[in-house]
């Protein structure tokens, strides 16, 4: 009976050791989990669209947005071989300055639904289209 109990107790105490172990060894995925949060507050409120100026222009050219909603736009102008040093948005005051690979934030809500054009300061020769429900 006895040696029954020590086996037991010796199996319990090994158990323990292992359970204590194993947090050890997943410790390291915690250490991940504030990267993966960590992009949640820019998010909340105002929706973040990233968007890119290449030798093909403005990456992506169409965006869907809807009427109402706030929006931020990063943009970074990641080539020098393109016109497009600036963004503006059709009928609004907005005109952004883009200086090579730094993210310009521009922030702007669409106030009625519709396609609006925006582009380059030349006339918009290089543009995309927002598209607004
Ligand atoms: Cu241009």
């Amino acid at each position: 009976m006895r040696t029954t109990f020590i086996i037991l107790a010796v199996l319990a105490v090994t158990a323990c050791k292992k359970d204590e172990a194993k947090p050890a060894v997943v410790a390291p995925p915690p250490v991940a989990a504030p990267v993966v949060e960590a992009p949640k507050p820019a998010v909340t409120g105002t929706r973040s669209i990233e968007m890119k100026v290449t030798e093909d222009g403005f990456q992506p050219g169409n965006v869907t947005l809807k009427k109402g909603e706030p929006v931020k736009f990063i943009v970074t102008r990641v080539t020098d071989a393109t016109c497009a040093t600036e963004l503006l948005i059709a009928d609004t005051d907005i005109k952004a300055e883009l200086p090579l690979n730094k993210p310009v934030e521009i922030a702007w809500t669409p106030t009625k639904a519709g396609q609006v054009k925006f582009g380059c300061a030349m006339d918009m020769m290089v543009s995309g289209m927002l598209l607004v429900e």
